[in-house]
């Protein structure tokens, strides 16, 4: 097996890799930081790290559908580059009560756009506002599923394949207008409840400390670090954790 040579800011050689099955840099920006630095036995990569660009379509109906078919798709195509590895796929969505949970899984694609071009976020939140004209409520939640599929050694000297989600999310309203520089797509309308700022009005690591996606990859580190216990790595630290 040719497997990709592996570096590490501490001098311990990375023994997994973990790789981000995500085209949207902004996702791979707030990532980042939360899964750096958690073990040295970890060495992150993006897909763009990696030179792979796979055109994945989603097609499935739910988030966690979603998530899966990413994850599936990137393994195929890293899982021959490293002897052990887990893929992390995110897919999320903005549900709105008053839109019947749309955009949801559409949360990319909601404003209308030629078959060939993909919606700008401010097309997006353009079309939200649009479409929440005269709404009675403006209740919404952003859901993230991450996907975890991958290969760790088992105890008796084989591989233990890995195939599972968790979720994250967080409730909040939609405000009629925008407010805030920071973060990416819906974050200028979304009003996380408890909270008098956007995320858009929100640092990084403030956003992530409370966010859907900061959420769930807690709950993928807490996976990680209990499969690769069970797979005999040293006991990982909590690292940057949100
Ligand atoms: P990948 O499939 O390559 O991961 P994507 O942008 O298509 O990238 P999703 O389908 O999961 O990813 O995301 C749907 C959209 O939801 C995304 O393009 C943004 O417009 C929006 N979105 C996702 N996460 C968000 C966040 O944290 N804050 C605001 N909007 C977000």
């Amino acid at each position: 097996m040719s497997t990709l040579p592996s570096t590490s800011t501490t001098g311990v050689r990375p023994l997994v890799a973990v790789v981000l099955a995500t085209g949207n840099r902004d996702k791979v920006r707030e990532l980042r930081p939360m899964l750096e630095g958690i073990s040295p036995s970890l060495a992150l990569y993006s897909l763009a790290d990696l030179a792979l660009s796979p055109d994945i379509e989603e097609t499935e109906s739910t988030l966690e559908g979603n998530a899966r078919l990413k994850a599936a798709a990137v393994m195929e195509l890293a899982g021959p580059m490293f002897e052990w590895l887990i893929v992390l796929a995110d897919d999320t969505g903005l549900e709105v009560d008053a839109l019947g949970g749309a955009p949801g899984v559409r949360s990319a694609r909601f404003a209308p756009a030629p078959e060939s071009a993909s919606p700008s976020y401010e097309d997006n939140v353009r079309h939200l506002l649009h479409s929440m004209a005269g709404a009675a409520g403006r209740a919404a939640r952003f859901r993230t599923v991450i996907a975890l599929k991958g290969r760790l050694p088992s105890g008796n000297g084989g591989s233990h394949e890995i195939d599972e989600t968790v979720e994250g999310r967080i409730d909040g309203t939609i405000t009629p207008e925008r407010h805030g520089a920071e973060g990416f797509g819906y974050d200028p309308v979304f009003l996380p409840d408890g909270s008098g700022k956007t995320f858009s009005e929100m640092s990084l690591p403030e956003k992530n400390s409370i966010s859907h996606r900061g959420r769930a990859i807690s709950k993928a580190i807490a996976r990680i670090r209990h499969l690769m216990t069970v797979s005999g790595f040293p006991s990982i630290s909590t690292g940057n954790r949100p």
